[in-house]
């Protein structure tokens, strides 16, 4: 399926991209190891654009597309590099992508300055449009590959919005891998559950999950969250070292990334006997959460979509006493609904302003109230069908 799968998404890009901009090339590069410690790299997570259009998932790689061929450009390696991680296997990249041939690195600069010269306009990847709002470092693959396309005299087409668009409608054999990660998830989810008595401490839950992944060849997609009690309401809380309460709740967020693609699945579960209110906002928000999911379906404007969610959130918050000044609705659902699931956890729509055939999006309402130490969150992954909707994570119960 591999090679058919990503073959597919590069001949249909290479379409758009010739009928809508008269592009002819494309060049796109996959990330580089970034540094963690003195002499570590990070865990190596592919650029999710590259990933799309290769399924190669090593560091270092460009991708070259033009009307006649597609190729792989392998990265340099010393001898050093070679002894501690090997060699690259050139016939195993060329299954796995599907491309016409894989070259080593003095070839394809070669071949790069060519295509350059030949057809001067080139598709590359350009800058994220929402890097500015981040607080870490961007890893520098991508602008060190245009510079080097810009000095070989390309003019450079940033071609990001056409992938995103395309990356946005998911076909079936990306639905098959995506259903796999998200019964894997629900598999570990499952497993965890029944142990919860068992559990002392939030690590100890959180290890069930990274058992099941790595037997069944997953990994964590994000960092996972296990929160007991009034962590909950620490959105991105992570650290997981804390005791879990004996009467109370547990929120827990966590998804598998399998074969390369993102499962996001929070449940709210009960340890011992909680109080009543822990189970009336568990309540209201399971009642949302069916409500927006019911709002899904084909041509349902995203505005609508928000539009609707925002009267059931507020609906659930009355319920609960909490809505007494406008301030409080997002004081007490401070985050988005919805974002899209793919190879990225938090993937682009693709600048569709209403919901297509194909699109995977979360829907995750929740409530935190940290003066009373409670947070609820359910968290399902949704896929829009010509009919409506149909919820991939259903078999995973959202009961208390
Ligand atoms: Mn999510």
């Amino acid at each position: 399926m591999a090679q058919t799968l990503f073959h597919s998404h590069r001949t249909l890009l290479q379409a758009k991209l010739k009928e809508q901009h008269d592009l002819d090339l494309f060049v796109v590069g996959s990330f580089t190891p970034m540094q963690q410690t003195n002499d570590a790299s990070a865990p190596f997570i592919q650029e999710a654009h590259f990933y799309y259009l290769t399924g190669i998932d090593e560091p270092g790689w460009t991708l070259l597309v033009d009307d006649t061929e597609s190729v792989l450009i392998a990265p340099k390696i010393s001898d050093t590099e070679a002894i501690f991680n090997g060699q690259h296997d050139f016939s195993q990249i060329c299954n796995t992508s599907g491309v016409d041939r894989v070259v080593p690195r003095n070839e394809g600069l070669r071949l790069l300055r060519a295509a350059v010269k030949k057809y001067r306009k080139v598709g590359v990847v350009g800058p994220d449009p929402y890097r500015r709002y981040n607080s870490f470092h961007h890893n520098p693959a991508q602008k060190a590959l245009s510079d080097m396309l810009k000095k070989m005299a390309g003019e450079l087409v940033d071609i990001r919005p056409i992938i995103a668009r395309q990356r946005a409608q998911k076909n079936t054999d990306e639905l098959t891998i995506m259903r796999e990660a998200i019964g894997n998830t629900v598999k570990a989810f499952k497993t965890a559950h029944n142990a919860l008595l068992s559990k002392q401490y939030e690590y100890d839950l959180e290890a069930e999950f990274g058992y099941v992944f790595r037997s069944h060849n997953a990994q964590h997609a994000y960092e996972p969250i296990v929160a007991g009690g009034s962590n909950a309401c620490t959105l991105h809380y992570a650290k997981n070292n804390a005791a879990l309460p004996k009467n109370g709740l547990v929120l827990i967020d966590i998804g598998a990334r399998f074969n390369g693609y993102c499962a996001d699945i929070t449940r709210t579960y009960a340890i011992g006997e909680p109080s009543s209110r822990e189970k009336a906002v568990h309540a209201a928000v399971q009642k949302a959460h069916f409500a927006i999911i019911d709002l899904i379906r084909p041509g349902v404007t995203f505005k609508d979509y928000q539009d609707g969610t925002d009267t059931i959130m507020k609906e659930a918050l009355r319920s609960l006493g909490l809505l007494n000044t406008p301030a409080d609705y997002r004081k007490y659902f401070p985050h988005a609904i919805s974002h899209g699931l793919g190879i990225d956890v938090h993937e682009s729509l693709g600048g569709y302003k209403e919901f297509q055939p194909g699109m995977v999006l979360t829907v995750e309402p929740g409530i935190y109230i940290p003066e009373e130490g409670i947070g609820v969150r359910i968290e399902d992954d949704i896929l829009v069908t010509e009919a409506g909707n149909e919820n991939l994570s259903a078999a995973l119960s959202t009961d208390l």
